[in-house]
């Protein structure tokens, strides 16, 4: 089996999740930098494996995997030999999956809105306050999940759930 790739922009919140996971289960893994601020995500070869334009792409043989939540978990998946970083217990598990959710569609979501927002506009045409409430609402339900435990998905720290978290 070939290493994995990741094509990654390191400055990019999900990239780096995967960069952190990377770098605590010492995988062997070839890093292919797609410079997002030159715009190099819509080269034609890029776009060929990830339509969606987006990093991080973890290609592993004849998979592609175009999601950071779903790279996490097949990583650990593959990689954690000892099996402590992605519970072994299913409701565990579920728990932990409902966390890379609320990460993925809700509180990600809310920052990206934000930034491109910022990106696509001049900064005085953004509705500041707007995305205000709705990223505080969105940390605010964080804290409350954070009240109930010491970290997002439990009392213990399993490291999908806690590099997503920021
Ligand atoms: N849900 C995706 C989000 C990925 C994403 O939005 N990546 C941004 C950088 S933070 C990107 O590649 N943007 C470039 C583009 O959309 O053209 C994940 O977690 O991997």
């Amino acid at each position: 089996m070939p290493k994995p790739i990741l094509y990654y922009d390191d400055r990019s919140p999900p990239v780096r999740s995967c960069l952190m996971l990377i770098k605590m289960l010492k995988i062997d893994i070839e890093l292919r930098f797609i410079d997002l601020f030159r715009g190099e995500q819509f080269g034609k070869e890029f776009l060929a494996l990830n339509p969606q334009h987006s990093v991080p792409t973890l290609v592993h043989d004849e998979l592609v995997l175009t999601d950071s939540h779903v790279i996490l978990i097949y990583l650990v998946e593959q990689f954690d030999a000892d099996g402590t970083l992605w519970p072994k217990d299913y409701l565990a598990r579920m728990k932990v999956l409902n966390r890379l959710f609320f990460e993925c569609s809700f509180l990600f979501r809310r920052d990206s809105d934000l930034m491109s927002e910022i990106v696509r506009k001049e900064f005085a045409n953004v509705d500041v306050a707007y995305h205000e409430r709705k990223l505080c609402e969105a940390y605010g339900i964080m804290e409350q999940y954070l009240a109930e435990q010491q970290y997002m998905a439990a009392d213990q720290r399993y490291a999908l759930v806690s590099a997503d978290a920021r």
